[in-house]
């Protein structure tokens, strides 16, 4: 296996609406991102994720794009970007932008030529289709909730659109789409910046026929999604984009991709067939979501996620690489999710983050992550901005009738927002976010989690992830060692042996408020250099058997 930067980097990705807002409009934007890079470097991170800031209408926060090659007016300007990058480069950072091409804004100039008629030079730059029995082409559904399919009177026509009714797919069997793509790529690409994460780019090559699906919401749960997600053609597409747009810059690539399994991951992802570097799988975010999708709610079990990492570390290890992350801009915040928010959510971020830095792959921070931010519950369904939720409350309890707080209860668990408040940087109003109203309340917790407070107090969550990804650096086991389970059916403690070159790290993790023993195998001294840890551990210890206090995470490298 070879090594690469972007095998040892840590990445950060930040969402700028809610990152830091500079002249007090409400809103993230471009130069507060600059004054906060200072902060970004202290916490020792390589690379920023930056979610998108291209111009757009904002019905999906910028994942709805009208013009790929200029930057949102409440971002900045494109010289406000520039700036940015060079005071990344400066700093050693690396940028890589978001790539949104399964689908733009249909207020893109491609999409309102489009629409015009059917003989439009830009027609088939997106998916049309005559309805069928006077309604729509297919039976697909839109991840937000309805058809995925809109009418258009103009030409008496249906567009595809997977996502909000204003993201209208676009048509990658069209040459002349794919090498716009390209060309928009290459035009980042020379301004400087060091890769792409891209958006459900599994998602670009649909099925032939567009037929209707077995199980229409088969996005989490296949057959259904078979129609359009890992489709026929999306390897051609993926080695062709390499060849025409990558090929020639040092940069890396993640691909989104909902619905990936390992066997998928390991064709996207080994290096000799030169499409990704990297995939977001979504296995393990899909794990407490019942058969009626990510609002059916179910507990997450630890033993769940543990086969779920297992399968994809072992998958993986060989061939292919992983992306490590328990969170994002589209899922609840990690601490609420996989431990506990409250009691012990300093001990639970810290140990979460143990367990995301001690895998093989490259680990992801989402922004806030730092400050063990967490979930948050709003009173009022009118507090809430995702699109995705409020089409789904919309349809559940004013089109359905469902019981309004049964729903809120699902969006206090799942919804998008609980991620998307803004960053709490001190515990003045708002956080420190802005000196305006915020887009988004902020969380009512800032008094207490903030970044100002972190900083200060050398035991913050905050201060272990320095230490984490100084650890990383130095420890080259904590990236390319192999992964073994240890105690691999116990239901709280979660365990595993790293090896490389004649070393072996062992990593113990309990995922429990309790207090379970953990034992290590007989195979082992009694002794080890203890790395980390997220209590006070006595480095001379005895580790054949070692009781765990809740949410205790130790590493140890063995002598
Ligand atoms: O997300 C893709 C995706 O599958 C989402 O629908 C995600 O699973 C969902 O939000 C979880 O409920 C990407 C972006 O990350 C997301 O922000 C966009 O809304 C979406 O694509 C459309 O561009
Ligand atoms: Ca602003």
């Amino acid at each position: 296996m070879s090594e690469q930067w972007w095998k040892e980097a840590v990445i950060y990705q930040i969402y700028p609406r809610s990152f830091m807002d500079s002249n007090g409009d409400g809103i993230g934007d471009i130069k507060g991102i600059i004054s906060k890079l200072d902060y970004l470097k202290e916490l020792g991170i390589d690379v920023i994720w930056l979610s998108p800031v291209y111009q757009s209408p904002n019905d999906d926060n910028g994942y709805d794009i009208s013009d790929y090659r200029n930057i949102m007016n409440e971002f900045g300007t494109m010289t406000d970007w520039e700036r940015l990058l060079e005071e990344m480069h400066k700093r050693g950072l690396k940028l890589i932008m978001d790539l949104v091409v399964n689908h733009s804004s249909d207020e893109h100039a491609w999409f309102v030529e489009s629409r015009k008629s059917k003989d439009n030079p830009y027609r088939d730059y997106y998916i049309w289709r005559d309805g069928k029995d006077g309604s729509e082409p297919n039976n697909w559904e839109s991840c937000f909730s309805g058809s995925a399919w809109k009418y258009d009177e103009t030409t008496d026509q249906y567009f595809l659109h997977l996502f909000s009714q204003k993201q209208p797919d676009l048509n990658w069997e069209n040459p002349k789409l794919r090498e716009e793509v390209y060309d928009m790529m290459k035009f980042w690409l020379d301004k400087g910046i060091d890769g792409f994460r891209m958006d459900v780019i599994n998602f670009i090559s649909k099925v032939n026929g567009l037929p209707d699906a077995e199980q229409p919401d088969g996005r989490q749960y296949a057959p259904g999604g078979d129609y359009f997600m890992n489709g026929p053609k999306i390897h051609d597409y993926l080695q062709e984009m390499h060849e025409k747009a990558l090929s020639g810059y040092d940069v890396m690539t993640v691909g989104e991709m909902p619905g990936v399994n390992v066997e998928e991951a390991k064709l996207y992802t080994a290096e000799e067939r030169k499409e990704v570097n990297m995939v977001f799988q979504f296995e393990h975010v899909d794990l407490d979501a019942g058969p009626g999708g990510k609002w059916d709610l179910r507990p997450m079990k630890m033993s769940a996620l543990r086969d779920s990492f297992t399968k994809w570390q072992k998958g993986l290890e060989q061939e292919g690489w992983n992306s490590l992350y328990l969170n994002n801009h589209d899922q609840p915040r990690m601490v609420s999710r996989f431990a506990n928010d409250k009691e012990y959510r300093v001990e639970s971020a810290k140990m979460l983050a143990t367990f995301l830095h001690t895998l093989k792959g490259t680990p992801y921070i989402y922004q806030g992550e730092e400050l063990g931010m967490t979930n948050v519950k709003f009173d009022s369904i009118d507090d809430y901005q995702d699109i995705e939720t409020l089409n789904m409350y919309r349809e559940k309890v004013i089109g359905n009738g469902e019981d309004h707080d049964k729903v809120m209860e699902s969006i206090y668990v799942k919804g998008r927002d609980n991620a998307r408040t803004p960053i709490q940087w001190d515990d003045t109003e708002h956080g420190g976010f802005t000196t305006g109203e915020p887009w988004l309340k902020v969380n009512p917790n800032y008094k207490e989690i903030n970044a100002k407070q972190a900083m200060a107090d050398p035991d913050s969550v905050f201060h272990y992830y320095r230490k984490l990804i100084g650890l990383r650096k130095e420890n080259p086991i904590m990236v390319y060692g192999s992964y073994d389970l240890i105690m691999p059916d116990h239901d709280q403690i979660y365990a595993y042996r790293r090896q490389y070159e004649g070393q072996t790290m062992i990593v113990m993790l309990n995922f429990s408020g309790d207090t379970p023993v953990f034992k290590l195998p007989a195979d082992f001294e009694s002794k080890g250099e203890l790395l980390i840890s997220n209590y006070d551990a006595n480095a001379e210890e005895d580790i054949r058997e070692v009781e765990l206090r809740p949410y205790e995470a130790r590493v140890y490298i063995m002598k």
